[in-house]
Order: structure tokens, then sequence, then C-alpha cells
């Protein structure tokens, strides 16, 4: 009979992976994973407006009807705070710093960065969307927690992971051993191994962008796009163009099936429009553990130096020889933008 590996039985089993590990860590991945099922429970529900009503209301029960993603915030940080494992989050949901004050959580050595639900305009059409989670050591030794805890590089992660609620809910994680995906089993609700040691595909044949802002691309993006829809039987050419409009259901397809994302500069994002601390970086984290690549067009997304929690830049992601090449369309088209 196949045994069943949950994520819990998983957590402590790589446990061995950090000698010096007390098992914080171990704690802090499992407070997610709770938080995870609970969102997961009303994200599902999101179509029965009986249940949640609309956004301002007073449901069946009485309650207050709270958006989705202001209901997947509450949820992460009300499980992070009862672990006791991190002392602040850092929030798509909130403009600064959410601190965790209890007694044990002043304490603790972990900060975490979380985007609790990304892709939330997709809810009222039923597509997938998800929660991209990041997990630093604070550098500050006592006292608050202040903003430059989190002002690290992507390749200080100590773990970073989503979850994506989909035809099915999986939690996909990783902490520098590989990545690892977990399918929720509603029946025993737990999250059981389903995609042990996940690999990118080198090359692919899907690219995912939003062509609706194609004339606001810079010419890299542009020329590689022309490129992808050549008729060239040798190279696969032309690529499928698959794009949800939720990075995180993007990013899974193709991390499973090879392919490349990007959301470039254009003139309403001149930054970029994803964020760098709880988009980005964890995804970059993943991507690079399953061999794939992720970088604004020129520079490694995990070397970027954050300078605020909300900062954002360009990403290109996916397959490690897809990256590279639409890189070297940026170099060759738009050299400017290197500085
Ligand atoms: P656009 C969703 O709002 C999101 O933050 C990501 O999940 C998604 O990849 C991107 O924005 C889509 O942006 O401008 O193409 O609608």
């Amino acid at each position: 009979m196949n045994t069943v590996t949950t994520l819990g039985q998983f957590i402590i089993e790589r446990q061995t992976d950090f000698p010096y590990a007390k098992g914080e860590l171990s704690r802090l991945l499992r407070d997610i994973g709770i938080a995870a099922k609970i969102v997961n429970r009303e994200v599902n529900k999101a179509g029965l407006v009986d249940i949640l009503g609309e956004f301002g209301t007073i449901n069946v029960q009485g309650e207050n009807v709270k958006k989705l993603d202001v209901y997947a915030n509450e949820q992460f940080i009300a499980a992070l705070s009862a672990g006791g494992e991190t002392c602040a989050v850092a929030s798509e949901e909130n403009e600064g710093l959410v601190h965790i004050d209890s007694e044990v959580s002043k304490n603790a050595k972990y900060v975490v960065c979380v985007d609790p639900l990304d892709g939330s305009s997709n809810i009222d059409v039923n597509v997938s969307i998800g929660t991209i989670f990041s997990i630093y050591r604070r550098t500050s030794f006592s006292g608050k927690v202040e903003e430059k805890d989190y002002l690290q590089r992507g390749t200080d992660q100590v773990a970073a992971g989503y979850i994506i609620y989909g035809s099915s809910t999986m939690l996909v994680y990783t902490t520098g051993k590989g990545v690892n995906g977990f399918t929720l089993d509603p029946s025993i609700g737990e999250f059981c191994l389903s995609h042990p040691n996940m690999i990118c595909p080198q090359n692919g044949i899907i690219y995912s962008i939003n062509e609706g802002n194609y004339v606001h691309f810079p010419d890299g993006v542009k020329q590689y796009i022309k490129y992808v829809q050549v008729e060239d039987s040798k190279t696969s050419r032309p690529y499928s163009s698959r794009y949800i409009g939720s990075l995180v259901a993007d990013f899974h397809r193709n991390l499973l099936k090879g392919g490349i994302f990007i959301y470039p500069s254009t003139m309403k994002s001149p930054k970029g429009k994803l964020r760098i601390l709880y988009e980005c970086n964890p995804l970059a984290f993943i991507i690079e553990q399953a061999g794939g690549k992720a970088s604004d067009g020129f520079r490694r997304i995990l070397d970027l130096q954050p300078t605020s929690l909300h900062q954002r830049t360009p990403l290109f992601i996916g397959s490690s020889e897809m990256v590279t090449m639409a890189e070297e369309f940026m170099m060759k088209y738009s050299p400017v933008m290197a500085q």
C-alpha cells in the first residue's frame, strides 16, 4: 500500500537537513499549513454568496462579510501569531509591519513576508488564486523588529513557498534543499506529498505575458515576443501563449510544464508590477531550487537589494534556457535599461 507522507511528517523528517535547528522553522511551516487549510475552506465557498455575502454586508451567521484577501490576511497573521515562531509579518495587505508582540513571539528569530491572496480579483470568476510566503531570520538581535529586518536579499531567505487554490489545493515550498509539492486531501484535512523533488524543464514552449500592454513593453520584450511567434518547427515555434492573470497559477503551470512568465516594466508600472519581497523573491527561490531562473531582465532577482517593503521589479521567471534567451533580447534591444 502506498504510504502517505503528510506535510507535518515531511517537515519533521527534513529537520535533519538543519543540524542546529531546534524545530522553530518546522513549527513555522506547520503554522502556514494550518492557515492555508482555513483559507482554502473559505476560498472554495467564495461562489456561494449566500454564505459569504457581498463584502461589507452581514452574512447568514450574522458576521460582517470581509473581502477574501482581507480574510486570508487575518488568518495567516492569526496562525503565525498563535504559533509564536515569528516576531513580525510584512504583508501585501498592510502598509507597515504587523508586529507580533506576545511574550513568546517578540523574541522569535524569524520574520515572514506574505501575499495572502494574490490574484484575488479572479475569485469572482472562479480562477485559481494563491498565497505566496517568504521566511527570513531577523537581522536585529533585540528590541522591536524594524523594516531593515526585511530589507534582505532573496539569497538570505530561509524558506519560501506558495499555496495554489485551484482544481486542487497545493502547497509548494523549499528550504534550499529542493522543491516539494503537497496536495490537500480534504477527506483527512492533510497536505500530502504528491510532487517530490519538483524540477522545472530547462526549456519549454509556453510564454506568459499580458500582451495587452504590448505597446508599452521595452523593445527587448517586443522582439522576444516576435521571436516566439515565428513559425519554425526545429525550435518548436510558435510557442503557446498561456496567461491566466494570476501569478501563482501561471508560475505553477510553467514550473511543471516548462515556460516563461514575464511581467516587464510598462508605462503604467515603470518598475514592473510585482513586489520583490512577497512575490518575486519567494518564487525566484523556488524556481532556482527547481533548476529554473529568475531575473529582472538583466539581474538575478535573488541578488536585488530591496530598499522598501513594497518595492516592485520587472520579473522574467521560468525555464532557465527561456529566461536566458529573453535576457539576450533585453541586452540587445533594451541595453539602456541594464543600468
Ligand atoms: P495584469 C494579480 O492582480 C497580479 O498581482 C498577479 O497575480 C498577476 O500575475 C498580475 O497581477 C496580472 O497583472 O496587469 O496582467 O492584470
